[in-house]
């Protein structure tokens, strides 16, 4: 096997022990199989001292370089792909001297707060020739994966339509945490709005092919919320511009063999809690001879935040016979199914980036150029 791929990772902190760097990429790079593909070798935080107390805390051991400016990261020639998780609106500014320099990327979604500033970092790949990724990991989930096997099978014949009711899972109707408050203010770039539907989407666009044209409808009813402190011993009020309920209706553009001629895709999401009772995620795909459900307990999150596969129930009905088949779907790989649950596709992300770049476009996963297309259906909504 190839040595390990050498790794800069921006967005690990002691502070955010939450963060989606400890729990979503750790998980898979601290593993036997991570750490035969990749070795962390640097850390970059706001400063070199929360760089070595990050690496000191999650043990990263005492050879991991710490650095405190993105420039200083960039310069290190040791690193040769830079993972970045940090919240969106730092993106930009953490990754493109390591563009620059030429280093490979692996950046989370959304890649930048907005479509112009996600283009720029997409063209400087272009012309340095580096090799990208971003974290749309829908794509690469089992439970996907499965309807892909059941629509190539032929199970319901050519979709016709496909229709998709999505709420949130996260969250109140009207409070957030302090950590979150962001998601209130558009121009962050990341809000159930970007993040939520962006990943859902996505996953959905992967297996029916993109809008060739869609009408999008958002509306903001809730503006005002109230940010709960960490401390939980303040409430202040803030209101939100970000949309609290979105829309799209279009026509497929036929890119996959899955769809018939003029297929429509039909998505709604809403942020607030779905009907007591009802499935945050109810997800119709409509054929010939029958029809494909999946209903998540995740939500718009059906990538990320399952570990049990009965959060997932995928079901196939043939017209025909009238039957209704449930399908059963697993992590799996043996490594997959032993790791924290949000890590388990950002593994499988990272197992397709070290095999290289036939086996990523195989796997159809999404890069700088991708992200900037799926940044621009979502500036539709925004
Ligand atoms: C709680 O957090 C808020 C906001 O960060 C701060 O203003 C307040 O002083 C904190 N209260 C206590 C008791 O720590
Ligand atoms: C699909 O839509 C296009 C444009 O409206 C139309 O020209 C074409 O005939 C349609 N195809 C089918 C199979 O209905
Ligand atoms: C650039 C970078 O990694 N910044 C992180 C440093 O740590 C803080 C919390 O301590 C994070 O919020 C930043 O994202």
């Amino acid at each position: 096997m190839a040595p390990p791929i050498r790794i800069g990772l921006i967005g690990l902190s002691v502070a955010a022990k939450t963060s989606w760097a400890s729990q979503g990429h750790l998980p898979y790079l601290l593993s036997d199989r991570g750490r035969e593909r990749y070795k962390i070798v640097a850390l970059l935080n706001s400063s070199v001292d929360a760089a070595r107390r990050a690496i000191a805390d999650y043990k990263l051991g005492d050879d991991v370089k710490a650095y405190g400016s993105p420039g200083d990261l960039a310069a290190d020639s040791n690193v040769e792909l830079v993972v970045c998780t940090t919240r969106v609106d730092l993106h930009y500014d953490t990754t493109k001297p390591s563009l620059e320099a030429g280093k490979d990327l692996f950046v989370e979604w959304p890649l930048a707060e907005n479509t112009q500033r996600a283009r720029e970092l997409a063209d400087l790949a272009q012309k340095k020739g580096v090799r990208t990724m971003v974290g749309l990991q829908g794509r690469v989930s089992p439970a996907v994966l499965k309807v892909k096997e059941l629509l190539a099978a032929g199970t319901i014949g050519k979709v016709l339509s496909s229709e998709v009711k999505a709420a949130s899972v996260f969250g109140n109707r009207d409070s957030i945490s302090e950590g979150l408050a962001y998601f209130l203010d558009k121009k962050v770039g990341g809000s159930p709005v970007t993040i939520a539907v962006g990943h859902l989407i996505d996953s959905i666009h992967s297996l029916l092919g993109e809008y060739k044209s869609f009408h999008a409808h958002a509306q903001n009813q809730r503006p005002t919320w109230t940010v709960n402190s960490d401390n939980g011993s303040t409430r202040q009020k803030t209101t939100s511009d970000v949309p609290d309920l979105v829309s799209l209706q279009g026509t497929l553009d036929g890119s996959s063999s899955f769809t018939a001629d003029n297929a429509s895709l039909l998505f709604s999401f809403r942020t607030g809690p779905a009907f007591p009772g009802t499935s945050p995620l109810v997800w119709t795909i409509n054929g010939e001879r029958g029809e494909i459900r999946v209903t998540s307990s995740a939500g718009a999150y059906p990538q990320s935040e399952i570990d049990d596969p009965s959060g997932i129930t995928i079901e196939a009905h043939n017209h025909a016979s009238d039957e209704v088949k449930k399908i059963e779907w697993t992590w799996g790989k043996e490594w997959q199914a032993g790791l924290f649950y949000r890590g388990r596709n950002l593994g499988t992300l990272y197992d397709l980036f070290a095999e290289g770049d036939e086996a990523m476009k195989k796997a159809k996963v999404v890069d700088f150029d991708g992200a900037v297309a799926r940044h621009q259906e979502i500036d539709g909504l925004l």
